[in-house]
Parts: C-alpha cells; sequence; structure tokens
C-alpha cells in the first residue's frame, strides 16, 4: 500500500518525538533522507542515522524497523525517534512528505492491520478501548479481551444465540408427537429461552451504557438566571478567570467548559447562558442549548441571588435523576429569606462556601467514576453497544411472534438477528469500516 507516516508523540516540547510510518518498500523509501542507514535493514533492528536534507543535517534518530508481513499493520513498518521539538516533527514530516509519503489518517494505521488480517475488529476496538480507557480497571478489561479475544462479552453472547437458534431448528424439523424428549420443545420452551437470552443482553447492555460514562467525563452543569453568578463560580470553582464575567445580563451565550483533573478522571465544569424570555435570537440559541444540558450533565447546580431568589422551574427537572443543588450565590449581599431551601450558601466574591462545594463536586465525580466500573462484561465500542441493542430488538420480535404461533416469522426475526451478530463480530460491510470504526482513533494508531 501507499506509504503513510503520523506522529505518534503529540507535537508540543518533549525529549524525543516518535513518527510512524507504515507502507511498502520503506527502507528505499526513506533511504535518501538518511544516507547513512545500511543498503539493507534487518527486522526488529535499531539504526542511528542523521537525517540529511540538501546535504545539510537535520536530526540524529534512532530508526526501527519491522518488515512486513511481521509488524503491527503488515506492511513495512518504521519508527523515527528524533528530538521532541514541535517545528523539528513538523520539519521531518514534511521532508517525507517530499519522499511521497503522505500524512495517514486517524486509525489508519489500525485499519491496515485490519484490512491485512493482522487483528480482528473486536482486537481493534479493544486496542482503541485500551488506549482511552477513563480509568485503570477499564483499561485492564480491554486489555484482557485483547489478549484472549474468547473471553469477549460478544462471542460469549453469539455462542448463547446461535445454540438457541438451532433449538429454533431442531423444534421445526421435529413437529411435536414425533418424538419423547423433542416434545418437551414447545414454543412456550423456545420462549423462555429467548426471554433468558434477553435477559442476558440487557445486562451487558446495562453495565457497559454505565461503564461508557466516564469517557465523556463527569459533567456539572451550572445553571440560572441571567447575572446570578453562574460564570463568577466556574471561574473560581476551576481557578481560572475562563468566563467574562460583567453585571450586564445575558453576558454568557454560548456552553462554556472547563475540566478539573483528578487521579480518578475528569471533573467537566460547564457555564450556560441564563435562563429567562428573551427576543434576541442568538440568546434564545444559547438558552436552548442550556436546557439541552439539563438532560446530559450528570449533576446540576442552579444558581439564585438577591436579584433573582428564584428556584427552578419544575418541569426543567422533572424525570432527571441526577444530583440537583440549589446554591445561593452573593451571600456576601444578603442571605436567603428562607436558608433551608439551599444546600449551599455560596459567594464568589468573597470566596464563602466555595471549598465546601468543591469537595463535594469532587467526591460525587469519584463516586460517579467509582460506581461506573462495572469490574467485567462490558463491551468495548458504542458501535458493539448497538450491535447488542439490534439483537435484543430481534430476539424480541421472535418472541412476539412465537407468542401469536407465528413460529415462520419468528425464525425470520432471528435470521435478522443472526445477521446483527455476525456484523457484530467482525462482518461490517467494507465500505462502513472506516466510518464506524477506525476513524475514533488517535493519530499515529
Ligand atoms: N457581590 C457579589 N457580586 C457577585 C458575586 N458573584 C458574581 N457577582 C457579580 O454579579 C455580576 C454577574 O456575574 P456573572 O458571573 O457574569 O453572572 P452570570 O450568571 O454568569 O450572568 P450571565 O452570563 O449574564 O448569565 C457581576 O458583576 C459579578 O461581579 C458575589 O458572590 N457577590
Ligand atoms: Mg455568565
Amino acid at each position: 500500500m501507499e506509504p503513510v507516516v503520523a506522529p505518534v508523540t503529540l507535537l508540543v516540547p518533549q525529549p524525543v518525538g516518535i513518527l510512524r510510518l507504515s507502507g511498502d518498500n520503506l527502507p528505499d523509501r526513506i533511504r535518501p533522507l538518511f544516507p547513512a542507514l545500511p543498503s539493507s535493514l534487518e527486522h526488529r533492528h535499531i539504526y542511528r542515522a542523521s537525517i540529511i536534507d540538501e546535504g545539510n543535517p537535520v536530526d540524529d534518530c534512532l530508526i526501527l524497523y519491522f518488515e512486513g508481513p511481521r509488524s503491527y499493520t503488515g506492511e513495512d513498518v518504521i519508527e523515527i525517534h528524533a528530538h521532541g521539538n514541535p517545528h523539528n516533527i513538523r520539519h521531518i514530516l514534511s521532508l517525507l512528505q517530499r519522499q511521497g509519503i503522505r500524512f495517514a489518517r486517524p486509525g489508519e494505521f489500525s485499519l491496515r492491520a485490519y484490512q491485512n488480517k493482522k487483528i480482528s475488529l473486536l482486537k481493534a476496538e479493544s486496542l482503541h478501548r485500551m488506549i482511552s480507557a477513563p480509568s485503570y480497571s477499564d483499561f485492564q478489561e480491554a486489555h484482557t479481551h485483547y489478549t484472549a479475544s474468547g473471553s469477549h462479552p460478544l462471542f460469549t453472547i453469539r455462542e448463547d444465540f446461535l445454540n438457541l437458534l438451532a433449538l429454533f431448528f431442531t423444534f421445526l424439523d421435529h413437529p411435536d408427537e414425533e418424538e419423547e424428549a423433542l416434545s418437551e420443545l414447545s414454543p412456550k420452551v423456545l420462549a423462555a429461552r429467548i426471554q433468558t437470552l434477553d435477559d442476558s443482553l440487557s445486562n451487558v447492555i446495562k453495565r457497559t451504557t454505565k461503564a461508557r460514562r466516564p469517557y465523556n467525563g463527569f459533567s456539572v452543569l451550572i445553571a440560572g438566571h441571567p447575572n446570578s453568578g453562574k460564570s463568577s463560580l466556574f471561574n473560581r470553582i476551576l481557578k481560572d478567570n475562563r468566563a467574562i464575567v460583567s453585571p450586564i445580563p445575558g453576558t454568557t451565550r454560548d456552553l462554556l467548559e472547563g475540566r478539573l483533573s483528578f487521579p480518578f478522571g475528569d471533573l467537566v465544569l460547564l457555564d450556560s447562558a441564563g435562563i429567562r424570555p428573551s427576543e434576541d435570537r442568538i440568546e434564545q440559541e444559547g438558552i436552548r442549548r442550556t436546557r439541552q444540558s439539563f438532560s446530559r450533565a450528570d449533576c446540576i447546580l442552579w444558581v439564585a441571588c438577591p436579584d433573582f431568589p428564584i428556584l427552578p422551574d419544575p418541569a426543567l427537572l422533572s424525570k432527571q435523576e441526577k444530583p440537583v443543588f440549589f446554591l445561593w450565590n452573593k451571600v456576601d449581599l444578603s442571605p436567603p429569606s428562607d436558608p433551608s431551601l439551599f444546600h449551599h450558601l455560596v459567594s464568589a466574591k468573597t470566596r464563602r462556601g466555595l471549598s465546601r462545594l468543591s469537595d463535594r463536586l469532587r467526591c460525587l465525580a469519584e463516586d460517579f467514576y467509582t460506581s461506573a466500573s462495572s469490574g467485567s462484561s462490558t463491551l468495548d465500542s458504542d458501535r458493539q453497544l448497538n450491535t447488542l441493542r439490534s439483537l435484543r430488538s430481534a430476539v424480541r420480535e421472535a418472541r412476539s411472534f412465537l407468542e401469536k404461533g407465528q413460529i415462520d416469522l419468528a425464525l425470520g426475526a432471528l435470521e435478522v438477528g443472526r445477521q446483527v451478530v455476525d456484523d457484530g463480530v467482525g462482518a461490517v460491510p467494507y465500505s462502513d469500516i472506516y466510518d464506524r470504526v477506525f476513524n475514533l482513533f488517535c493519530l499515529g494508531k
């Protein structure tokens, strides 16, 4: 395949910057830039060589060589370790591009590994989860799937599903009275088996949905009336003057995101446009986004203050199964008439009550991450999660046909399920493969 290159390390100042290349006949491609390289490179050997641009030395590099097909992608793979100044790395990238080596797309190395049958689709997804896991226990589970792919929950479910299908065929091939033992295989028995499968699908879906929540971080929305001091609190909690603060109501219009990193995971703080009736089209859009964030956030801080001593519209909070705290801000100006309505009395100006509030948010975030780690049997990607959801719909449909005595239609629904589960373990249509799996990967992987 045509040679590609991508940085494996970030383009920031650091001791070493690594570029990864993959393609056919790579040593010949890069030799004009590294004249000191031997005429033949050995698999899994490291070479030290200077990169030369029109006679001028550019940098001293280490070069690692993996000869195809004994490499990650199945093609020749070379890693160039250079000094990690981002300008240097960009310059080396441009020199490589001059040699006809194009910039790789995110995930293109893994896509090639998949195309060259070096890794299965499920392995690729386990790998992606290993890289992006929000906790060590999540990493460990992904690693287990990667190294012992038989342990993957999709395989277990596929086995259970195929056994159910086999039972169905046995039933169809041996109508009732024919044999004593088989007569026990009634539509009722089959429906019970479908229910058992449905239960285990639902369990894995539930566990995975929970385990995948931390991938977006624990989000805390700060909402309230304009001018109640939301942006001031946002800045104080982040200890950074990120948001514009002003006495003019309606200052914040976009959702603003700030992150606090803890060992257990990130807390994502969201500042929002104050909610009020408004004729201004831009402000209306900001308010729409705030309202939308109520259902997405993991925790809500509602800010009231002496000028706007109002609690949120109950409709905004209905069906929200998440912690909601009522904050009374600007307590330095005056306390609320009924303090029992508020969980925290704070002042963004004097910092009163803020360390207690920050500690509380930190505890909530820690609980969120700890409770999300289910320990075992979760899927590696949203694609796999969707596979199980589609499979569950198919088996539910089969069950309902069965209950109406429509055996042929039930079988049809199970055939759909079989296609879904086959796609799930790896037979995804080729044209979809990049969009559905590999473009989620980071550059250089
Ligand atoms: N006295 C006092 N003033 C505060 C406090 N917090 C914020 N303010 C002032 O209140 C005004 C509004 O503050 P912001 O943080 O911009 O309020 P906001 O809720 O983000 O407002 P919008 O972005 O318009 O929705 C500013 O003049 C702040 O200096 C506080 O605790 N005490
Ligand atoms: Mg604001």
